[in-house]
């Protein structure tokens, strides 16, 4: 064989190499394109697959939360657990990446609004002024959930003098009056305010020492009413074991202690299962 031949040769086995590494480079990206694009459709598709709708709404919710992407909540059938993922993710995001109260705006259900102003009011040091980034009816929902907040961490009776709404301010009271068993804490507030808070210490007082003489001491009629029967629900003066809510339930008398004159109390024969107005079992 002369050099000649010898050359083409060793240029063709070179050419044939090459083309050889070419191919197998062209493999390799294709491959590893279709894996990618495998994983894409896997990801988005693994919940849209799901036949369940409930399976298939868990899903879409755990891939918003994994991702932190409220979009994807929007892929859940229905509006309400749409929305109600959406609000876990932007509470997620509030907590841990942004202390903003322009996030709570994006709140969609009423009832996860004032929570989200709680997380705020910590974040903030319960400074009002956070609220003025927001305006009207959100404003106001803010400024109420900071003031009930503060109320209840400072255990401050005065604070809740700057709540308006009546609902909530009631519930902050019975929150922090829970700890205290002077009724003149009360005293420092004002006429409207007292006598909202004199009514729940009363209340609680009377509950408490299971004591209906001290409800008297409330001053509009329908609210000692309720104090007195909220109490004669919690006692048992006939002593026979059963409290009058429950002597209501059964149809016995709160006054006697043995209803249907058996030998037996009223609050043993239900214990066991008698009937407490006659023979027999209690019906289950
Ligand atoms: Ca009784
Ligand atoms: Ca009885
Ligand atoms: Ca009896």
């Amino acid at each position: 064989m002369n050099w000649s031949i010898k050359k083409i040769l060793i240029i063709l086995l070179l050419v044939l190499f090459v083309i050889v590494l070419f191919l197998g480079f062209l493999f390799f990206v294709k491959n590893s394109k279709t894996e990618k694009n495998k994983n894409n459709i896997d990801h988005s598709s693994n919940c849209k697959n799901i036949e369940d709708v409930y399976e298939r709404n868990i899903c879409w919710e755990n891939e918003a939360k994994e991702k932190k992407d409220i979009e994807i909540c929007k892929n859940i059938d229905t509006a309400y657990y749409s929305g109600n993922c959406e609000d876990s993710i932007t509470l997620e995001i509030l907590k841990t990446d942004k202390d903003d109260v322009n996030l709570c705006s994006q709140i969609k259900s009423e009832i996860h609004l004032p929570y989200c102003f709680s997380v705020v009011a910590e974040q903030k040091n319960y400074m009002l002024d956070e609220c003025n980034k927001l305006k009207g009816d959100l404003r106001e929902i803010c400024e109420e959930t900071f003031l009930y907040e503060k109320a209840i961490k400072d255990d401050d009776v005065l604070i809740y003098a700057e709540i308006k709404s009546n609902v909530k301010k009631q519930v902050c009271f019975s929150m922090t009056t829970t700890s205290k068993n002077d009724l003149n804490i009360c005293n420092v507030l004002g006429d409207e305010d007292k006598k909202i808070c004199m009514e729940i210490m009363i209340n609680k007082l009377a509950i408490e020492n299971k004591d209906m003489e001290i409800c008297k001491k409330i001053g509009t009629k329908d609210s000692r009413d309720s104090c007195i029967k909220m109490v004669q629900s919690f006692i048992d003066p006939d002593k026979d074991n059963l409290k009058n809510e429950d002597e209501e339930k059964y149809g016995t008398d709160p006054a006697n202690p043995d209803s249907d004159g058996d030998g037996f109390l009223d609050g043993d024969e239900v214990k066991n299962g008698y009937n407490p107005m006659g023979e027999g079992k209690l019906a289950s």
